[in-house]
């Protein structure tokens, strides 16, 4: 298997979360995201992901793009230890979680959409860095209420063993870090992640710890 990757994506961290607690090894290939314009930009990646997106899995002879379809696809592939739960509400629940993060809070803070705000529209850095804050806080405000509310909330975010959710959580975690957002308002969402953290599947899918990391 190999992985088309860049150590800060948050949507490349989140399948090397799920390969790795699925054990599964793969060959990472590291996609520069801005370096000579960002490599997923140039002809024989787009090859590859006409959308210019990375992660992009490679299994034999499947091409696979967006995190969360390759998340499911492993899962079905790779059952043990399942990353979504069995009955369908609470299937339900899990891709709801992940959804909030993967569609509603993501994309907006997304390179792509980063840039046509400051390269299109000339808003500034303020104003790009406000906009940034503000789509991180909705999101992360919506979901610290359900998690810190909801009885199927444990020591992850659905039960006691990580799913589909972590893998978007704790990414997104890192990523709103990054770019210095406040965190101290979701304290069901800190104690899920410090859970995550502690697990070797986590720590090995760490920005930091892939071989393309570079020193902010
Ligand atoms: N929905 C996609 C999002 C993929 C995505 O946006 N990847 C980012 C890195 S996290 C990327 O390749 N950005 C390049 C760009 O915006 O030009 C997924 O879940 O895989």
């Amino acid at each position: 298997m190999k992985l088309y990757s860049y150590f800060r994506s948050s949507a490349s961290y989140r399948v090397r979360i799920a390969l790795n607690l699925k054990g599964v090894p793969f060959e990472y290939v590291p996609v520069h995201l801005t370096r000579g314009g960002g490599e997923h930009l140039a002809a024989p990646f787009r090859k590859l992901n006409p959308q210019a997106l990375v992660p992009v899995l490679e299994d034999g002879e499947e091409a696979l793009a967006q995190s969360l379809a390759i998340i499911e696809y492993l899962d079905e592939t790779r059952p043990q230890p399942p990353l979504l739960p069995k009955a369908p509400a609470a299937r339900a629940r899990v891709r709801a979680l992940s959804l909030t993060i993967a569609c509603e809070i993501h994309p907006l803070n997304n390179l792509k959409v980063l840039n046509y705000v400051t390269n299109v529209l000339g808003v500034g850095e303020d104003a790009r860095r406000a906009w940034y804050h503000y789509w991180i806080a909705e999101g992360l405000r919506a979901l610290e209420a359900r998690l810190a509310t909801e009885r199927e909330t444990g020591k992850f975010c659905h039960g006691d063993a990580p799913t589909l959710a972590d893998c978007c959580l704790v990414p997104q975690l890192f990523n709103a870090r990054r770019f210095k957002c406040e965190l101290s308002g979701y304290p069901t969402l800190l104690a899920i992640e410090k859970n995550c953290q502690a697990l070797e599947a986590f720590q090995r899918a760490a920005p930091d710890r892939q071989p393309d990391f570079e020193k902010a």
